[in-house]
This record gives C-alpha cells, sequence and structure tokens, in this order.
C-alpha cells in the first residue's frame, strides 16, 4: 500500500477523522505516489480548535520572536532543498530543475523576506491639536489559507509567512492534487519547534474540505488562490459572514511585441512566458500581439523556438516541460486545441500528445502549442486555458493593441516590448490589469503588490499588502488635558 499523508493538527501528524483516503498521482506517469486524508468538516473542526489553543499566546509574542522562527522554518526548508524540489516535481509534474531554481527557492525567500518585514514594521501616528492617534496592527485570529496546484510550495509560504508574522493562527488546505509539499513544510514546522497549532493543514477535497474552512464561523479571513469560478463560490459564502476575504484567481494575460523591440530578447521571454512550468502559472502571457510588420520574422522564429524545447521525464535535468497536472487537465487543454480548430486556427507547432517511452507515455504530456489565425475575441483566445498553449495575433496600431490585450474578462498581468520609453509608458498604463512587465517577464521584487482586476481577483498579496491583508487596524485617540 502507498504511503499514507496525514493531517497536521496541533503539531501533530494527524489521521483524519473516518480514516478515508483517496489516491495521489504522479501525472508524469501515473504512479500512484501516496495517499492523501479525505478530511470532512469535524477535521477542519479540530484544526480550528487547535488554532484557538495556540492563538493566545502566538498573538503576544514579539515580532522578533515570529521573525526568528520564519528565518528557522526557511533555514530547515534549504537544508531539504534536494527533497522538497524532488518531492514538487513528482507531485506537480514540473521539471526538477524549476522546482530547485524558482519553487523551492522562491519559498525560502517568502519566509526570509515577511521575516525582515515585520522586524523593521512600525505603527503611524497622526497627532492633533490636544490629542494623539495612533494605529497599530492586530491579528485577525484564525485564518483559512487555500492553495491550488500549479506553484504548491511557493503559494503556500506567500500566504503562511505574512499570516504568521502578524500573529495569526493558520488553517491551510492545500490542493487535492499536490499534497505533498504542504506536508513536508508542516514536518518542517515540528522540526524547528514551532508552537504547536500555529499551521494546522487539512488534506482532502475543495467541495468537502475547503468548503467548510470557508464556512467555519471562527475562521475570520479567506486568502484564496485558484480559479475563477472557485474564487466566486468562495465568495458566495465568506462574504455573507463578513469574512476578510483575498482572491487571486485567473488570467489570460498578452504579451505585446511592437516592431522596435530587441527581436531576440522578444521572442525569448515570451516564449518563456508563455511556456514556464507548462504554461500552468496564471501569470503566463497566453497571447501574443506582434505589430504586423514583424510579424511574419515573429511567428517564425517564435514556433522554431517553442518547437525546440524538450519535453519529457520531470526528473531529468535538462526538461524543459514536464506533465500537466493531471489526466482530465490534460484533456481539458487538449479540448481546447480541437475548439481552436473548428475556430480556424491554424496549428503552427504542437497540437498532440508526444510520443514518450514508458512509465511517460501512461503521464500527461502534452507538446507545447503555438496557434495563428484566431479572432482576438474567439473562445480559444479569450478563455484561460492554464496550459502549454498560446495564441498569436497581429495588431496595426497601438490603440489597437490596447483593444486586444483588454478584451477579455480577466485582468491579471500583461508584458510590453519595445525599446520606445514613452510608449512602454503609454501602454503600460492603459492596460487594464494590476501588473506590467516591460521587457522582462515574471521578474519579481517581494515589496511590490500582486493581483489583478476584472475578474482575476480581489485584493493585492506582497510586502505590506499582505501584511495589511493579515491583520485589522486599531485607532487609538488620546486626549492630551490642558495643564
Ligand atoms: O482550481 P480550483 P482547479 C485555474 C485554471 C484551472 C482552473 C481549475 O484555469 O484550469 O482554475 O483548477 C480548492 N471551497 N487555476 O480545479 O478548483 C481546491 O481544493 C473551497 C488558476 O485546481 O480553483 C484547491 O485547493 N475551496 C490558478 C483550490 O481551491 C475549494 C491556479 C484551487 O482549486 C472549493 C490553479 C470550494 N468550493 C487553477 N473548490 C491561479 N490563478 O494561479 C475547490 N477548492
Amino acid at each position: 500500500m502507498a504511503h499514507r499523508l496525514n493531517n497536521w493538527i496541533g503539531g501533530l501528524a494527524t489521521p483524519p477523522r473516518d480514516r478515508v483516503y483517496f489516491d495521489n498521482l504522479n501525472p508524469a506517469t501515473g504512479q500512484v505516489l501516496c495517499q492523501v486524508p479525505q478530511s470532512k468538516a469535524s477535521d477542519v473542526d479540530a484544526a480550528v480548535t487547535a488554532a484557538k489553543k495556540a492563538q493566545p499566546q502566538w498573538s503576544k509574542t514579539s515580532p522578533a520572536e515570529r521573525a526568528d522562527l520564519l528565518e528557522d522554518i526557511a533555514a530547515a526548508i534549504e537544508n531539504r532543498l534536494e527533497e522538497f524540489a524532488s518531492l514538487e516535481s513528482q507531485d506537480q509534474g514540473k521539471p526538477i530543475g524549476l522546482a530547485r531554481s524558482v519553487d523551492i527557492p522562491r519559498a525560502i525567500s517568502n519566509f526570509r523576506f515577511f521575516a525582515g518585514a515585520i522586524r523593521q514594521m512600525g505603527a503611524e501616528a497622526y497627532p492633533m491639536p490636544g490629542a494623539l492617534n495612533y494605529t497599530s496592527r492586530k491579528p485577525i485570529g484564525i485564518v483559512g489559507l487555500i492553495t491550488p496546484w500549479n506553484l504548491p510550495l511557493y503559494l503556500l509560504s506567500w500566504k503562511t509567512a505574512p499570516a504568521l508574522a502578524m500573529g495569526n493562527c493558520i488553517v491551510a488546505k492545500p490542493s487535492e492534487l499536490t499534497p505533498m509539499t504542504a506536508d513536508a513544510l508542516a514536518d518542517v514546522f515540528a522540526e524547528v519547534g514551532a508552537p504547536e497549532g500555529i499551521f494546522n493543514l487539512v488534506q482532502g477535497f475543495g467541495a468537502e474540505c475547503g468548503q467548510s474552512i470557508v464556512e467555519h464561523p471562527d475562521i475570520k479571513a479567506i486568502s484564496f488562490t485558484g480559479g475563477t469560478s472557485t474564487g466566486r463560490s468562495v465568495a458566495a459564502t465568506a462574504a455573507p459572514m463578513f469574512k476578510k476575504l483575498s482572491l487571486e484567481l485567473g488570467g489570460k494575460n498578452a504579451s505585446i511585441v511592437f516592431a522596435d523591440c530587441n527581436f531576440e530578447k522578444a521572442v525569448e521571454g515570451t516564449v518563456r512566458a508563455g511556456f514556464a512550468n507548462q504554461g500552468e502559472i496564471c501569470l503566463c502571457g497566453s497571447r501574443v500581439l506582434v505589430e504586423r510588420p514583424i510579424y511574419e520574422r515573429f511567428r517564425k522564429a517564435y514556433a522554431e523556438r517553442v518547437s525546440q524545447l524538450k519535453i519529457g521525464d520531470p526528473s531529468s535535468d535538462d526538461t524543459q516541460l514536464g506533465a500537466l497536472n493531471s489526466m482530465a487537465h490534460r484533456d481539458k487543454v487538449l479540448g481546447y486545441i480541437k475548439l481552436a480548430e473548428t475556430e480556424n486556427g491554424e496549428i503552427l507547432t504542437g497540437g498532440s500528445v508526444p510520443d514518450l517511452p514508458p512509465p511517460f507515455d501512461r503521464g500527461a504530456f502534452l507538446e507545447p502549442t503555438v496557434i495563428d489565425g484566431l479572432s482576438i475575441d474567439s473562445r480559444t483566445a479569450t478563455e484561460e486555458i492554464f496550459g502549454p498553449v498560446v495564441t498569436l495575433h497581429p495588431f496595426d496600431t497601438e490603440e489597437e493593441a490596447l483593444e486586444m490585450a483588454n478584451c477579455t474578462r480577466y485582468g491579471l498581468a500583461s508584458s510590453v516590448w519595445t525599446s520606445n520609453l514613452g510608449r512602454a509608458h503609454r501602454v503600460a498604463e492603459n492596460l487594464e490589469v494590476g501588473m506590467v512587465w516591460v521587457n522582462t517577464w515574471l521578474l519579481r521584487d517581494l515589496r511590490v503588490p500582486f493581483g489583478g482586476v476584472k475578474e482575476s481577483g480581489v485584493g493585492r498579496e506582497g510586502g505590506r499588502w499582505s501584511l495589511e491583508f493579515f491583520s485589522e487596524n486599531k485607532n487609538i485617540c488620546i486626549k492630551v488635558d490642558e495643564s
């Protein structure tokens, strides 16, 4: 029988109350990696009880004590980097090189960054004649963190570190498709001797375990990253309960390439934006808009570069594209490729399941695919596919490029490729998104706000925005008596 994961409640590895588990598959081979607790409302309730027990003491710790713990966690993950990278790659399907160089190091940075931030944090003061206001930030209490399968440890750490930094206790649920690095993170908490109950982990399905977290009356804030339709259902439950809510949802991001760009760098950058992590990043640039004078040259170079990406065994150091996260997801992405054909798209490269040797012939692989000739308002070009599929579209003017970029219900991110600084500013200002990169993509500074507009979400994460989300302002006004 495959290894069984546990929940982590009050600092202890804890089986689910009714001992029901489900299989977690390696998406690259179809083999069972482990069994996962199918937690129910009663497991969530036990996690909340443990968090409530820990909360009074944890909320009284000093910022320095909390920062020390976050730094210990960062160091412990760093010591086990190879183990974390291997778990993430097996569980998610991503190339080990990516997990080793991006996912796990960035998760470590998240803990270090918020440790530094909380050490530096002060309170605000608003003096007035005859009185002084001071405004400080208090923990919310118990917070629920719900995370997806594309960047499992990275996104969990992005919420866990600021939530703890502000003195909250956590009930977290990772995606049922990628439970393993969350389990290892809970183990790290035990290893470094973190106070019991500050980080509780319940594994299970969204509609059952996730919904129980969102509904629990003692969980006062929900931080969610995932699909837009799930986000809508989370909001529908949480809003009438007046919970604080942060929603990071989907995207259908445009990379806009002007004729005056550095051609080579634009091709390289937009290929990376389209296909990093098999296109399974909410920030991926899945629509590339190219100014007509360079369109023919660009599409040829782009398709050629994409066709050279090495796809296969995620544990191999030179693999650039691993497996998609599940067979169901691959079928969904393949469905979009079929749809593109009915919408008169021309497949320039890819479009099929690659011919790989066993055991990868049973994995959720898909060739990186580039499609030309689609109308900008086709379903393929406006719906989030979340896989290795990019559509190319020509444009004639700056205004047209903006109109095309803005014509989806999403508004997460964009990249602009040009050597004209004025144009870069103009276009960036007029894009209906939360984040714009100019002549680069996914260059991250942890101090800046992260999040989208329209149906890409509500609220911002990152830097002080995360610290503000995971706390409540309290203003105290002191009247100064005249002597
Ligand atoms: O995400 P879900 P899925 C997009 C992408 C993808 C689609 C669906 O387009 O194809 O979403 O992916 C939990 N109450 N993104 O199905 O369902 C669930 O268990 C509470 C974009 O994996 O949104 C998981 O932990 N929780 C994205 C988390 O929500 C619920 C990343 C996300 O799962 C729940 C991933 C419920 N009713 C997918 N139902 C991004 N923006 O980064 C599910 N969950």
